[in-house]
């Protein structure tokens, strides 16, 4: 069997399981294009910017739990993707980036479109390899896509240069098949440990048997490890409120009665207590994050902590624990289910929705103002909570987080530790090609939508119906509330005075465009767009000096919660 650096690539990534590559091409990475049409198998998906193939093929990591794979050519191409691998990298999702490099022969010489791209993403991808000899490139792409989602996932990158694309390989087996069948994994160093240590488990459960206020604190790991159903026997079986982090949202249906929602910063006040009074803090793949503990020293002070994560790098890396667990979340909780004894702790239930009572901080106030609180709510009740949610970053993020209630698993999608403003476009676009049969609504900023609209033709032209909710505050809200409570109202940089007329826009791009200025008008709008048969932008014209509260101050600790809008700002509204 003969097949050049191309075939070989494609061949594997269909062996992987591959069905959609977002992609833009370039000299440096040609003769892979020019290979794609003997393999229909592979969709691909032309992008209009680099950095929009790489958020895509994070949301739709994001919502199939399978990785993401985009491809980009060598310098510039390569350098666009730089924001979107390193969002990856700090949510830990599964992507599989390949990039054209110049040839061998010019590595080095600062050839036409050359970048170090191994080197730029060192410090954001899990792991990145530049190929110098095709024959390797099957090995390659097997440890990759094994790298990728194994252990704590993450991007892995794939650095190809262009004469060992074209290069021509003879392998002694008749079928790709076999010879891919052979191909051994080679990765001393690498065995990511997945099973949790049956004495820690042990600790772990004499502990839970001892508390008498515990709190679950689950995040992105438990979306990742598919351990919902393990999560929810282990809450209901001891009666263990759950509280989930930002990315760890729709790992425990928000319905529940044991659920208490987002603590942190602007978490719900009520589940930043609950933590604050809890005795067991038992935290389920998720990282002490600085928006969720502010001050570490000072955070979850009078409970003892358990904390289950496949990175044993993670654990004790912030907070301090007592009992460490390394393994995969799934299996951890399998056998920690088994061992854990039932309980009620009915009182400790009892005092949480006493705190949820006492600080009521979800509610929305009554005005005739179009809040963007309302509009949320309101995208809530239509779709009847069953819409998949891709966001922005900044102020709508967080009214989204907290406003929407997310009830199945992977329905919340959010750039999380990277915080990357224009994610939302091509975000949602990668949600919705993973998951054609669910509705997907980006809920957008209009600082951040603008930075990656450009993939709305993208979406048209491929026929992608993502409908926008333009959260439209005709500022880069979350920075103004910054200024706002930090800054003396000191306002700098942070309002848009000629922003597009987005009806108008979504008109140009041959999408539906709806606006709204009106509480009244809301629901119609959203009905109205979720009729249309392709991608439609709806755009909320919204309050503009909203803030999201409550509030945490960055550092600080629980004592210094906002709850309410401070008095010069109550008197604005
Ligand atoms: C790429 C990038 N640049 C800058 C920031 C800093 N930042 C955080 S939130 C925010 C404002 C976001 O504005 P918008 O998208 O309009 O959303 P809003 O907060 O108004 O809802 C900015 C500039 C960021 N998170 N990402």
């Amino acid at each position: 069997m003969k097949l050049n650096g191309s075939q070989l690539l494609c061949e594997a990534l269909i062996r992987e399981g591959v069905d959609v590559i977002f992609g833009l091409p370039g000299g440096a990475i040609l003769p892979l294009y020019q290979t794609l049409p003997q393999f229909p198998q592979l969709r691909h998906i032309l992008v209009r910017h680099e950095q929009g193939s790489a958020h895509a093929a994070d949301g739709y990591a994001r919502v199939t739990g399978k990785p993401g794979v985009c491809w980009a050519t060598s310098g510039p191409g390569a350098t666009n993707l730089v924001t979107g691998i390193a969002t990856a990298q700090m949510d830990s999702v599964p992507i599989v980036v390949v990039t054209g490099q110049v040839s061998r022969a010019s590595i080095g010489t600062d050839a036409f479109q050359e970048t170090d791209i191994t080197g730029i993403t060192l410090p954001i991808t899990k792991h990145n390899y530049l190929v110098m000899h095709a024959s390797d490139i099957p090995r390659i792409v097997k440890e990759s896509f094994h790298i990728a989602s194994t252990g704590r996932p993450g991007p892995v990158l794939i650095d190809v240069p262009k004469d060992v694309q074209n290069e021509v390989v003879e392998y002694e087996e008749s079928t790709f098949d076999e010879m891919y069948a052979k191909v051994e994994l080679d990765l001393p160093g690498y065995k990511p440990t997945m099973e949790g240590h049956p004495s820690q488990i042990k600790k772990a459960v004499q502990l839970i048997a001892e508390s008498k206020r515990p709190v679950i604190l689950a995040g992105h790991g438990v979306i990742f490890s598919g351990a919902y159903d393990e999560l929810r026997e282990l809450a209901e079986k001891a009666q263990i409120p759950v509280i989930t982090t930002l990315l760890g949202i729709s790992s425990f249906p928000e319905t529940h009665v044991l659920s208490v929602g987002m603590p942190g910063m602007h978490g719900m006040a009520y589940a930043s207590l609950a933590i604050e009074e809890a005795d067991l803090l038992i935290a389920l793949g998720m990282r002490f994050d600085d928006r969720i503990t502010g001050k570490p020293s000072a955070f979850a002070r009078k409970s003892k902590k358990i904390h289950v994560d496949i990175d044993p790098s993670e654990i004790g890396k912030n907070i301090p624990v007592d009992v460490p667990i390394v393994g995969d979340l799934k299996r951890v909780l399998v056998k920690l289910n088994k061992l854990v004894q039932p309980a009620t702790h009915s009182e400790w239930v009892q005092r949480i929705e006493e705190l949820k009572r006492e600080h009521p901080s979800m509610d929305i106030r009554e005005t005739d103002k179009l809040l963007p609180q309302f509009v949320i709510k309101s995208l809530c009740d239509v779709t009847e909570g069953k819409a998949f949610i891709v966001t922005g970053v900044g102020q709508h993020q967080m009214w989204a987080a907290q406003h929407y209630t997310y009830t199945e698993p992977r329905s919340f999608v959010s750039s999380g530790g990277s915080g990357a403003m224009g994610f939302e476009v091509p975000g949602a676009m990668g949600a919705q090609v993973g998951r054609p049969d669910r509705v997907v609504w980006s809920v957008a900023g209009d600082g951040g939508f603008q930075m990656t609209m450009c993939e709305l033709a993208t979406l048209v032209e491929n026929k992608i119906p993502v409908k926008f909710a333009i959260v439209n505050n005709n500022v880069l809200g979350m920075v103004r509330q910054w200024q706002d409570i930090f800054y003396k109202r000191s306002f700098v940089a942070t309002r848009y005075t000629a922003n597009p007329d987005f009806v108008k826009l979504a008109d140009a791009f041959g999408m539906l465009g709806i606006r709204v200025t009106q509480k009244s008008q809301v629901k119609a709008a959203i009905q109205q767009a979720m009729d249309y048969d392709g991608p439609a932008i709806v755009d909320f014209v919204v309050e503009e000096d909203e803030n999201v509260y409550p509030m945490i101050p960055a550092g600080q600790t629980i004592n210094e919660l906002i709850e309410e809008p401070r008095p010069q700002e109550a008197r604005r509204r």
